[in-house]
């Protein structure tokens, strides 16, 4: 019965505004996949990418030190940075963009596609394709930070080295055209390079100077660099940490976990067993705002009418599914 209910709650994601069907999005685990016989592809490190990581995070080390030497309107404004820039990756490019679990009005839709520049993770439609065949394929080798290969490919290796064919192969038969069909999305595409330079640089470093004389050395080093540099941990951290440590409460097959640690930094996206089992669901959590800065965002947005359309498991789904195939342990926020 259980699973009579699951067919149909997907199906009403596919059409819940009204009667009008929207394409499904391809988040949905593809148990039909099978990872290629036969010894693993050779792996090929871009140092290009190892040398520019490497020196980002001697910067965001550096830009600590000198946390004593910055005004405390700099760092409260760094804060700020942080935030918004996680409120592109989180709202933006995942809950929106990659699995569609609301519907965003377009000053919305071009807030979440500057705050997104500021986070510099790639541009949404790369990311969100990314993010689709992670979902999809998740722990294989057409994943593309398959945590089977570890806590550091996970978190950043995978930026180091050529993909695995299997996740371009399969990431290109992919249907992206609500993507592609996004003029936001495509804008942001188009002009990546300039809006990163604008949104994750200049505009955190020149507002610090400008407004308050902080030292440009200082607006450089820890609104850009560090906030930067802890915006990408605290996401990468989801693919690492939040693959290996945690329970279980809805799926005990499947390798993403509950991680309070992580749904603190990356503010709510660390209900992850619960995600990749219920991936339309806007809240990524059943306990709705708490420990979730994003999912009140959202609901920010709904009450001031420039979002809609928010997609929810219902309690009974959940607690059935939990009871099906969890790992017995509590649910908790
Ligand atoms: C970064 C991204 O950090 C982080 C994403 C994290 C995702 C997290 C998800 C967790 C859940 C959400 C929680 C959010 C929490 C947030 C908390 C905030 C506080 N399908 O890529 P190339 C094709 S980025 C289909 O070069 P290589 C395609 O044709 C950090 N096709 O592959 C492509 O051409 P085009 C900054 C695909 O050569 C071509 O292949 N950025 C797919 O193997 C070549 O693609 C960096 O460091 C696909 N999936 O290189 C840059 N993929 O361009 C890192 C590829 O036309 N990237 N194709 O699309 C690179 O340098 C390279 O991608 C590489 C691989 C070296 C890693
Ligand atoms: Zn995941
Ligand atoms: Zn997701």
């Amino acid at each position: 019965a259980a699973t009579m209910t699951e067919a149909s709650d997907m199906k009403q994601r596919v059409s819940s505004n009204g009667n009008v069907p929207e394409a499904p999005i391809e988040d949905v685990f593809d148990h039909s996949y099978k990872e290629k016989e036969g010894p693993k592809p050779p792996r090929t490190i871009v140092w290009r990418n190892v040398v520019s990581m490497t020196v980002l995070h001697l910067g965001a080390a550096y830009g600590v030190c000198l946390i004593p030497s910055a005004s405390p309107l700099t760092l409260l404004w760094s804060v700020f940075c942080f935030l918004i820039s996680a409120l592109g990756v989180t709202a933006g490019a995942h809950r929106l963009w990659s699995h569609r679990s609301y519907k965003a009005s377009l000053p919305l839709k071009i807030f979440l596609g500057l705050a997104n520049s500021m986070s510099f993770q790639n541009d949404i439609y790369e990311w969100a394709r990314d993010h689709r065949v992670h979902h999809k394929y998740s722990e294989t080798d057409a994943d593309p930070h398959n945590a089977v290969r570890g806590f550091f490919f996970a978190h950043i290796g995978w930026l180091m080295v050529r993909k695995h064919p299997d996740v371009i192969e399969k990431g290109k038969k992919l249907e992206l055209n609500d993507l592609t069909s996004d003029k936001v999305v495509m804008f942001q595409r188009k002009h990546y390079k300039l809006s990163v330079l604008l949104m994750c640089f200049f505009v955190p470093m020149s507002v610090p100077w400008y407004l308050w004389g902080e030292s440009l050395w200082v607006a450089y080093f820890i609104p850009s660099v560090l906030r930067y540099t802890l915006v990408l941990n605290a996401t990468w951290l989801v693919n690492s940490a939040a693959h290996m440590w945690g329970n279980r409460p809805y799926d005990k097959s499947i390798n993403p976990r509950e991680n309070k640690f992580v749904t603190f930094s990356a503010i709510g996206e660390g209900f992850h067993n619960y995600h990749h089992t219920f991936p339309f669901d806007y809240a990524t959590s059943e306990f709705g705002c708490k420990l979730n800065l994003t999912t009140c965002f959202i609901d920010a947005m709904c009450f001031l009418g420039l979002a809609t359309d928010p997609k929810r498991v219902s309690h009974e789904l959940v607690a059935a599914r939990s009871q099906r195939t969890g790992d017995g342990s509590p649910r908790s926020g």
